[in-house]
């Protein structure tokens, strides 16, 4: 079987994790396979805070890729929520995927996700992403050391920024998925809820232009969301969370200068993406501790 467009066979459906540790390029690469930006994705680790599902769906049949947050040491609790949704996700799949950051040297925090998969049924992939970043020479031996743990079936080098070696990706997923019907009505991309979605687009903005601990404190919430279908225009009212209260003047920015910029860049992402024209109302607040609190960590999921 080659490519999607085969016949031989029956159609086969399922889902995948794809897990790794943080910054491994695991959201760029869901959206890259589904053909569509699903997930957020920045240069700071710890960007994907909950599961999100990628759907992709051709003749061949329909893959269910489950975005994860990148497995870490948890601090909060919400990071301990973070690596529960990833580690329940390994146990749910029908495929395991893992994505290594191959510019990055491995250690002790690789350790950790190859243990995790041993303990894991298989099927279990590998990619090593971010060959675009270093030289051939260093591929080889890594892959070699990745052959030797003995847990992955397949061993895949990739660029998911570039695109490169998914073609090579897609048909082993197909290999190893089960025979069966669609999981999803052909057209769905995602099961994220409108305002999930929205939110997450406000905080990819807010990341680009952050930096440190505040990235990792900061959480959108949407207040309120109004449409106009006269005007053809969406009103979302939403509040910028940040840990502490000194953060708050810096994501304001001089003369408001950070909260305008993202909020201009996510108005443009927002209608490119769902259409029609939006009007982002943001306020910046500070909730110190908020990461601890469990009422207010489940308001930034619904
Ligand atoms: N050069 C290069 N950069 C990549 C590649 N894949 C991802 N990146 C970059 O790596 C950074 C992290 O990408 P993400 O997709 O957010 O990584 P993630 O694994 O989802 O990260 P978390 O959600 O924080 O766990 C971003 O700056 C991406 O543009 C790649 O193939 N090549
Ligand atoms: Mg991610």
């Amino acid at each position: 079987m080659n490519g999607e467009n085969g016949s031989s066979g029956g159609r086969r459906s399922g889902t995948v994790a794809v897990i790794g540790r943080p910054n491994a390029g695991k959201s760029t690469l869901v959206n890259a396979l589904v053909g569509q930006k699903i997930a957020i994705v920045s240069d700071k680790p710890q960007t994907t805070r909950r599961r999100i599902l990628g759907i992709r769906t051709a003749p061949l049949g329909q893959i269910v890729f489950v975005d994860t947050p990148g497995l870490h040491k948890p601090l909060h609790r919400l990071n301990r929520v973070m690596q529960a949704e990833a580690i329940e996700a390994i146990r749910e799949v029908d495929v395991r995927m893992l994505v290594i950051d191959v510019s990055v040297p491995s250690g002790g925090g690789d350790r950790y996700t190859f243990d995790l998969l041993a303990k894991a049924e298989p099927p279990r992939l590998a990619l090593l992403n971010k060959i675009d970043r270093i030289e051939k020479r260093v591929l080889l031996p890594r892959m070699a050391q990745l052959g030797e743990l003995g847990i992955f079936d397949e061993i895949v080098p990739v660029s998911a920024l570039r695109g490169d070696g998914l073609e090579e990706v897609v048909p082993l997923l197909y290999r190893h998925l089960p025979e069966g019907e669609d999981l999803f009505p052909e057209g769905t991309v995602t099961t994220t809820g409108q305002s999930v979605r929205f939110a997450e687009i406000i905080r990819e903005k807010f990341l680009e232009r952050t930096r440190e601990e505040i990235p990792y404190g900061l959480g959108v919430v949407i207040d309120d969301i109004a449409r106009d279908e006269q005007k053809n225009l969406t009103v979302v009212m939403a509040t910028v969370v940040v840990d502490k209260d000194n953060h708050r003047k810096i994501v304001l920015g001089s003369g408001g200068r950070m909260i305008r910029d993202s909020g201009t860049a996510a108005r443009l992402e927002l209608e490119q993406t769902f259409g029609g024209r939006f009007f982002l109302d943001l306020n910046v607040k500070a909730r110190p501790g908020w990461r601890e609190d469990p009422h207010f960590l489940s308001t930034l999921t619904s």
